[in-house]
């Protein structure tokens, strides 16, 4: 049965880690997968979480299923904070939010739903997206194309390029687009921008897929997804996956949700049940701890504080590098302008390196994805200097 089963490829990304990990230098550095490290090279453990967890030891309950939708507590939480506390359509009932395993959780669920109520659409992901976007849905059974995104000669969005992709869709096509922290460019859209994308969505009958597995490391957690709330005013259904991997640093936690915007209260309650028999065959019901934590945090006016503080504190330190690298790239490889990484938003930066340069780099124990996407995240200030100087010397 099993004999003439191919070796599957490697996920591109992950891939990378393995290899950093068979590395047997002790100054390697890993610019590939996208986590964030904090200054010392260390993955953080929150002080907010660590807190809920001593909170959650204190007061230990017996490990009973979740509901299907996950914990009540969490979900409420996590539609504040996409939607905004006290907006309408969570006062209207018009939103409908469950846990899931991660952001690629919350993407399966909405892919998987989709494809059972809409199952004709195809889908459309920018020109480049996160590797595992066409997968997932590939693997729902859609037809998955790009849409134009990224101009390598200016380092930005090709703005027209894209509108007219989005212009030429069919009706009822699902468009994913990334709310912030574009992955893997880091090219964002301005907001002016991002209303001539919501009315081109609109005219074209189109189905919005917001991903938001960045909220926090753009220009903070309200401006990062108050993108959310314009696509709710715009009308028309919304789809939201969003993860606390990275903004809570919970990466193996899984911790993530999927929420969908309904016409009424009526048509939210019938898309619940729709998602909870979604969930039902594929996991039957999230995990507790990790829920429990982040809605601990979020709804803890204390923690709450301090888990603002400290994803500020992310957000700084990695505006910081992105500044350092733009400075000492400036004096180490004078004949290069990489005036452009200050401008990308988020964890990644797509450096313009080569396939070659960056295999030159991994000569020398740096590791970056193929594209030349580098995770500024991983940059600290005892290894930028190592890593200008092998980037300045590949050039
Ligand atoms: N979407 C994007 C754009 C991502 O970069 C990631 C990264 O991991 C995900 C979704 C998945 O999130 P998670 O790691 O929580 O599954
Ligand atoms: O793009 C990244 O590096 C992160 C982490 O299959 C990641 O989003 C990468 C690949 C993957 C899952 C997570």
């Amino acid at each position: 049965l099993f004999g003439a089963i191919d070796m599957a490829p490697r996920d591109p990304i992950l891939g990378i880690t393995e290899a950093f990990n068979a590395d047997t230098n002790p100054a390697k550095i890993n610019l590939g997968v996208g986590v964030y490290y904090d200054d010392g090279g260390k993955v953080p453990l929150l002080q907010c979480v660590q807190k809920a967890e001593a909170k959650l030891i204190e007061q230990l309950s017996p490990r009973t299923y979740l509901p299907i939708e996950g914990l009540a507590a969490y979900d409420k939480a996590v539609q504040e904070l996409v939607f905004g506390a006290g907006s309408a359509v969570i006062q209207e009932k018009r939103a409908v939010t469950v846990q899931a395993l991660g952001g690629t959780g919350a993407l399966k669920i909405g892919a998987d739903f989709l494809k059972r109520f809409s199952p004709n659409s195809e889908v459309f992901i920018s020109d480049p997206s996160w590797e595992n976007h066409r997968a997932l849905f590939e693997s729902a059974g859609f037809i998955v194309n790009n849409y134009t995104y990224y101009d390598a000669q200016t380092h930005g969005v090709n703005f027209e390029g894209m509108l007219d992709s989005l212009r030429k869709m069919d009706a009822g096509s699902i468009v994913l687009l990334h709310a912030c922290c574009h992955n893997p460019t880091g090219a964002d859209l301005t907001q002016e921008q991002w209303g001539q994308v919501i009315e081109a969505v609109k005219q074209g009958g189109l189905i919005p897929f917001l991903d938001m597995a960045y909220q926090g490391f753009g220009a903070g957690i309200a401006e990062d997804g108050a993108v959310v709330g314009r696509f709710v005013d715009a009308g028309g259904p919304l789809l939201v996956s969003n993860s606390f991997s990275k903004s809570f640093s919970l990466y193996g936690e899984r911790v993530g949700a999927l929420s969908v915007v309904a016409s009424s209260a009526d048509e939210a309650a019938r898309l619940l049940s729709q998602l909870k028999r979604v969930v039902r065959t594929n996991y039957s019901s999230p995990p507790t701890h990790s829920g429990k934590v982040v809605a601990m945090v979020l709804s803890t006016p204390e923690l709450r504080q301090l888990w603002e503080d400290e994803l500020a504190g992310m957000r700084v330190r990695i505006k910081q590098m992105r500044e350092a690298l733009v400075e000492k790239l400036a004096q180490k490889a004078p004949g290069r302008d990489f005036a452009f990484v200050r401008e990308q938003v988020g964890m990644f930066s797509y450096s313009g390196l080569t396939k070659e340069q960056v295999g030159k780099l991994r000569e020398e124990s740096i590791y970056a994805v193929d594209t030349g996407r580098i995770c500024v995240a991983a940059l600290n200030s005892k290894n930028i200097d190592l890593v200008v100087d092998a980037i300045a010397k590949v050039l």
